[in-house]
C-alpha cells in the first residue's frame, strides 16, 4: 500500500511546459496509479495554462493547478536573479490542495524512465527527508567548500535538491521551508545555490541519502552509472540544444536519445507560447549561440573531466549501495 503521496512541481512560463513532459514521463512508466499532482504556477498566461490542462487531462491524471503570488519572497529573489518559482516549494504546506504524508518534490528539467514505486513506499527512517549526493559538486571536489560556507561540520553531505522524498508532517514540524527562507533574508551571503543550498544549510545532514539513480545528471554523471530519473540540470537541456546536438563534444555528452524524446514530446504539447514554443529559425539561432557561450566558455570540457573524476569514481566503490 502506498502512503497518501502527492507530487510538487513549481514553475513559471518557462518551465511549465517541462513539469508537463516530466509528469508525463512518470505516468508512461508507473503501473499503479500517479499521486495527485499539484503544480505552483507564477506569472504564467492563460494560453499556456490552457495547453498544460488539455495536455495533462490526456494523461488522465489528477492535477492541481495553483496560482501563486510571487510576491512574497521579494525583494531577495529579484536580487539574486531567481525567478520566484524557485521558491515557490519552501511554502508549499500553505500550497497543496489535498492532503498527503508523503511528497515528491520534483524539478521541472527532470525525466522519469522507472516507476517511482518505490519512492512512494521507502522508509525515510527518522529524517524529514531523501535525496541524492549532487555528484557534480561531489566531482568538481566543491563539496568541502559549499558545506563549509553553509556552516555545517567537515564531512557533512551536500544533496541535490531536484528530487526530494519529503516526509510532509516532519517538514512542517521541523519548520524546513520557514527556516529556509530566513536563509534568504538573514544569512544570504553563504548562499552559493539558492533554495538548494538554503534547504542543505537548514537539513544540516540529516537527510536518507537516495541511489544515485534518481537524479542521474545527465553530462556530469558518468554514463553508465544507473538511471531511474535524468536531471538536465545546469546548461546542458535538450529542449535548448537540439539543433546543435551532432556538435562536438556535446554528442558524447548527451545521447541522441534524449533529444529524441524532448522533440517528440515537445510536439505532443502543442505548446503556443514560452521557449518551448518560439519559433524554429529563431529556436536556432538561439541555440547555436548558447552552444558557442558553453563551448568557448570551457563549460562543456568541465563536463566531460566530472564524468571520469576519480572523485566519482572513489565515491562509487565507497558507497556501492548508493549505485544499485
Ligand atoms: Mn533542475
Amino acid at each position: 500500500m502506498d502512503l497518501a503521496s502527492a507530487l510538487l512541481y513549481s514553475v513559471d512560463q518557462e518551465f511549465l511546459p517541462l513539469a508537463c513532459i516530466s509528469i508525463a514521463s512518470i505516468a508512461e512508466n508507473r503501473k499503479d496509479p500517479v499521486p495527485p499532482v499539484s503544480i505552483l504556477l507564477h506569472e504564467v498566461d492563460q494560453p499556456s495554462r490552457y495547453c498544460a490542462e488539455r495536455f495533462l487531462e490526456k494523461l488522465g491524471i489528477e492535477f492541481h493547478l495553483i496560482e501563486v503570488d510571487g510576491g512574497w519572497c521579494e525583494p531577495w529573489a529579484s536580487k539574486r536573479r531567481q525567478s520566484p518559482a524557485k521558491f515557490g516549494v519552501l511554502r508549499m504546506e500553505e500550497f497543496l490542495r489535498h492532503s498527503a504524508r508523503r511528497v515528491l518534490i520534483i524539478d521541472a528539467d527532470t525525466r522519469f524512465v522507472d516507476d517511482i514505486g518505490p519512492l512512494l513506499n521507502m522508509p525515510l527512517d527518522s529524517a524529514s527527508l531523501a535525496a541524492t549526493d549532487d555528484i557534480a559538486m561531489i566531482a568538481d571536489g566543491r563539496v568541502p567548500t559549499l558545506t563549509n560556507k553553509l556552516g555545517l561540520p567537515p564531512g557533512t553531505g551536500y544533496f541535490n535538491s531536484g528530487l526530494m522524498v519529503v516526509d510532509l508532517d516532519r517538514w512542517t514540524s521541523e519548520q524546513i521551508g520557514r527556516k529556509a527562507i530566513a536563509v534568504f533574508t538573514d544569512r544570504p551571503e553563504i548562499l552559493t545555490f539558492n533554495d538548494q543550498c538554503a534547504l542543505n544549510a537548514v537539513v544540516q545532514g540529516r537527510y536518507k541519502k537516495l541511489g544515485f539513480r534518481w537524479n542521474h545528471l545527465v553530462g556530469s554523471s558518468p554514463p553508465g552509472w544507473p538511471a531511474s530519473m535524468f536531471h538536465y540540470a545546469g546548461h546542458l537541456k535538450p529542449w535548448q540544444l537540439g539543433s546543435v546536438r551532432r556538435f562536438w563534444p556535446l554528442d558524447r555528452l548527451v545521447p541522441r536519445e534524449h533529444f529524441d524524446y524532448y522533440d517528440r514530446m515537445c510536439q505532443a504539447l502543442e505548446w503556443t507560447g514560452g521557449a518551448v514554443g518560439r519559433p524554429r529559425y529563431e529556436q536556432i539561432v538561439l541555440m547555436n549561440a548558447l552552444f558557442i557561450k558553453l563551448r568557448f566558455s570551457g563549460r562543456l570540457r568541465r563536463y566531460s573531466e566530472r564524468q571520469t573524476s576519480t572523485r566519482t569514481l572513489k565515491i562509487g566503490s565507497e558507497h556501492p549501495e548508493l549505485l544499485t
